[in-house]
């Protein structure tokens, strides 16, 4: 009886120990990534086709979370438009969304076919070889300002 329980104390000082380090390991790889939880976020790759008219334009890019919380972008703002609304694609039909998902560790990419940004009603019609300026909002990071370059209508990425 007695050595039984004596017994049992070195095991469960065992368990309080494995559960201690397991704590410190865990602190130690937020500490790495210098992030407390928060997204980590980056756009790369934008493009917006040359319009075809003032109606309607596109735009494109994929956006990096390095972070292990995930995101959402929830809109888009820019002196070219004020009808920007973000759009995804299910088999050959768009269908606008209230926000797009940025996953932790992972990307949200935009491509033509794909998710898009769409914006209405352009205040003028940009051509390639320019620039739009659009800030990007999310649910939890702040805004991101991109510059996109706008490419001839016809242009497809790496290609
Ligand atoms: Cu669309």
């Amino acid at each position: 009886m007695n050595r039984r329980t004596t017994a049992l104390a070195p095991v469960s000082r065992r368990i309080a120990l494995g559960a201690a380090l397991a704590l410190t390991a865990g602190l130690a790889l937020t500490g790495c990534g210098g992030a407390d939880g928060k997204p980590q976020l980056s756009v790369s790759g934008a493009y917006m086709p040359q319009p075809i008219t003032e109606q309607m334009a596109g735009a494109y890019f994929v956006v990096k979370n390095t972070g292990s919380t995930a995101d959402k972008l929830t809109s888009v703002t820019s002196d070219l438009s004020k009808d920007i609304t973000l759009h995804k694609t299910t088999g050959n039909k768009m269908e606008q969304v209230d926000s797009l998902p940025v996953p932790a560790n992972g990307e949200l990419t935009l491509s033509a076919g794909g998710n898009h940004v769409m914006f209405m009603g352009l205040t003028h019609k940009p051509t390639a070889g320019q620039k739009v300026t659009v800030e990007l909002h999310f649910a939890t990071a702040d805004p991101v300002k991109v510059e996109v370059p706008v490419k001839p209508a016809d242009y497809r990425p790496g290609k």
